[in-house]
């Protein structure tokens, strides 16, 4: 199905550069001018965190959020794009320095709750039943500061909540194990999946899978999909890349390990991932040394690095592979691979 595939990344996949080390090194661009970029560069949807639709909504009553909401979804429309999520940034408040739904300070949770009702108003105003979960706070820095049973109970009460208040959304949990926390409730695809089926409505709970988390897991991103994808769960994923263990680098797709990239698109691939709507989606950034005027190149060059993968897999002698398993003849198997990869 190469080339029917649509693309999407969010706003914050063109940015400034800086790091914590350093400030900013490239100019801003505004999000109407990210917004007319999308097109031009191949991409369809639109990923948000809610406040990437309306900045400063903690200031702005429920009304006010959903009618700014609306004006980004006539922007969207002028543009020939779609919404494909919206994530609550549950992790810049200094109410939940601690965690949100996790958080020990039950004022914290009841924001944390709250603000998550808004993000659905958002996704509503855009036309989007997703709902993303990036939960980036609710793990610890020191063990014994929280109990992690309570944790649990706590995230599936603040699901429930999500979901009784709107039946129409889906909910898909990006799982990581770490960064910003020492360690995080929900690291892997089996932690999030398991959450979902304590929830009331498990229908409508399942994942994002993020390549970069998942090595970060030390596990194998395609592997990771094959069992979201054999549960039916993988609404969305975040490709990218990661160059071992330490702080999430959102490299453009394949630039790492192109072998890993080949396995991911060929497990999409084989199982029709985009089929019911899905978008191949991107959480990329551009290395801190960019220029501006080529600072969208991570986002070209993981697209057309993604649909390069779908060919070759397409392409690949599958009774080859088959004849070679069945001989259990895996080094002969491995340089097969390793051969298509290099055009050999
Ligand atoms: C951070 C996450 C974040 C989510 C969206 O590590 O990848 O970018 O994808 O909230
Ligand atoms: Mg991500």
């Amino acid at each position: 199905m190469a080339g029917e595939y649509r693309f999407s990344f969010g706003p914050w996949n063109i940015h400034e550069g800086a790091d914590p080390f350093g400030p900013t090194v490239r100019r801003g661009l505004t999000f109407a001018r990210k917004l007319k970029l999308y097109k031009k560069l191949g991409f369809d949807g639109v990923q948000f965190h809610d406040d990437d639709a309306v900045p400063d909504m903690n200031k702005l009553s429920p009304r006010e959020i959903a009618a700014k909401a609306k004006e980004v979804r006539k922007m969207l429309r002028d543009e020939g794009l779609t919404a494909e999520f919206v994530a609550p940034r549950l992790w810049e408040d200094p109410r939940t320095i601690d965690g949100a739904y996790t958080s020990n300070d039950p004022e914290a949770r009841q924001y944390a709750k709250d603000r998550s009702r808004r993000a659905i108003d958002i996704a509503v105003a855009l036309n989007t039943k997703l709902i993303v979960l990036w939960l980036a706070r609710e793990g610890t820095y020191i063990r014994e500061a929280k109990d992690s049973k309570v944790a649990v109970d706590r995230l599936v009460e603040a699901i429930n909540d999500m979901l009784e208040y709107n039946a129409g959304i889906k909910i898909a949990i990006e799982p990581k194990p770490n960064e910003p926390m020492d360690q995080a409730y929900i690291p892997t695809t089996g932690h999030a999946l398991a959450l979902g089926y304590l929830t009331k409505d498990p229908k409508r709970v399942g994942v994002n899978i993020e390549t970069a988390h998942v090595i970060l897991a030390g596990l194998d991103p395609s592997d990771e999909m094959g069992f979201a994808l054999a549960y039916d769960k993988l609404y969305t994923v975040h490709l990218n890349d990661q160059n071992g263990l330490k702080f999430d680098e959102d490299k453009s797709f394949g630039s790492v390990n192109l072998r890993r990239a080949f396995n991911q698109v060929r497990i999409l691939d084989r199982y029709d991932y985009g089929r019911k709507g899905e978008f191949v989606g991107l959480d990329v950034k551009a290395m801190r040394t960019q220029k501006q005027d080529v600072a969208t190149k991570h986002l070209t060059n993981s697209r057309t690095i993604f649909l390069r993968l779908v060919e070759l897999a397409g392409s690949l002698d599958e009774s080859c592979v088959e004849q070679l398993t069945a001989e259990r003849d895996y080094e002969e198997l491995d340089m097969l691979i390793i051969n298509y990869l290099m055009g050999t």
